[in-house]
């Protein structure tokens, strides 16, 4: 009976797919003000959330390697693969680009979801891989807020923050165009971590700034060659505020947001650049889907390739005789 032989066929395929490493679409590009804003990547007149997210992809995606800043902190990029993530226990999952060299460090936090609701949106619990200095530092702020209003044309973008302080986004002459992210509307607020500054003044005259790194755990915080040091593993997942660890099996989308708010003078704002995103086993199989650890049969239910449940109308392959793949 051929129905029967149908799910296993399938599973093989699933198998052997060959999954694209690389970033299929960028979901969300949410970039704080900044001296790049506006035009990595250009806005247009006209442009809104979805054409900017669209620009972003073509930046991205597939390896294009072109870059994108999200600006100053807070600002942040959301994109997924054409397959999920799963994390491989014990070993780094993700390599993530961005355009930090020695003595420019600009650290942003990786997050991590999964479609709970299975939308297909990012509109689920967010955790955030917890990096070094969750260990070697102190004065990391997890509930950090802050607040930017732009008050018209070519000036400065105020800022307040929940501390009770508040500054500016200081424009320089070599940048002219406005700083505040044109298709979005002022005041723009970010909630999250705060990682202590990492930048120092070595010239004492503001001439010449150096942005030291983090040991590990954040974006565009090492250079690219150090592949250990751009990756990352879905193992660090915590929440967000009480640092818990999570367990995740695999994740959908992953959102990076420049987690340093500082001035450095003459170089301006410390803003995380992406510039591409690898999964380290792109034919990883989740756990929930690999034939030992299937759920116990039950006859008539249909599975996606990661093995969630789905409603009937959603298609999907059926798994009829479950008994028949576990004796395989
Ligand atoms: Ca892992
Ligand atoms: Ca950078
Ligand atoms: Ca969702
Ligand atoms: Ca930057």
């Amino acid at each position: 009976m051929k129905p029967l032989f149908l799910p296993i066929a399938l599973l093989t395929l699933a198998a052997q797919a060959q999954n694209n490493p690389y970033i299929l679409a960028v979901d969300e590009y949410v970039p704080a003000p900044g001296q790049f804003i506006n035009t990595m990547p250009a806005y247009e007149e006209g442009d809104d959330a979805a054409s900017m997210a669209q620009k972003c992809t073509e930046y991205l995606a597939n390896d294009a390697g072109r870059t994108v800043c999200l600006g100053a902190w807070g600002g942040y990029i959301t994109f997924h693969f054409d397959h999920p993530v799963v994390n491989v226990v014990g070993a780094m999952d993700l390599y993530i680009k961005g355009n930090a060299h020695t003595g420019n460090a600009e650290a942003g936090i990786v997050m991590v979801s999964q479609d709970e609701n299975g939308n297909g949106l990012p509109d689920d619990s967010w955790y955030e891989l917890s990096g070094s200095a969750d260990e070697d530092e102190f004065g990391v702020r997890y509930d950090y807020e802050l607040e930017y209003t732009r008050f018209g044309d070519s000036l400065d973008i105020a800022w307040s923050n929940n501390l009770g302080n508040a500054g500016f986004i200081n424009r320089n002459p070599f940048h002219t165009q406005d700083y505040f992210p044109a298709w979005l509307e002022s005041p723009l607020t970010f909630v999250g971590t705060l990682l202590p500054d990492n930048a120092t003044d070595t010239s004492g005259n503001g001439s010449y700034w150096v942005l030291e790194p983090f040991r590990f755990g954040y974006a565009d915080n090492l250079p690219n060659t150090d592949t250990l040091g751009c990756s990352f593993n879905i193992d660090w997942a915590v929440e967000p505020l009480s640092r818990k660890a999570v367990s995740l099996s695999h994740v959908d989308f992953v959102r990076v947001y420049t987690a340093l708010h500082q001035d450095c003078g003459r170089i301006g704002e410390t803003s995380t650049e992406i510039s591409g995103a690898e999964d380290l086993h792109p034919d990883a199989l989740p756990a929930a889907i690999h034939p030992v650890s299937l759920p116990r049969n039950e006859k008539g239910a249909a599975f996606d390739l990661f093995g969630r449940r789905l409603a009937p109308e959603q298609g999907g392959f059926v798994v009829r005789e479950r008994k028949l793949i576990l004796r395989r």
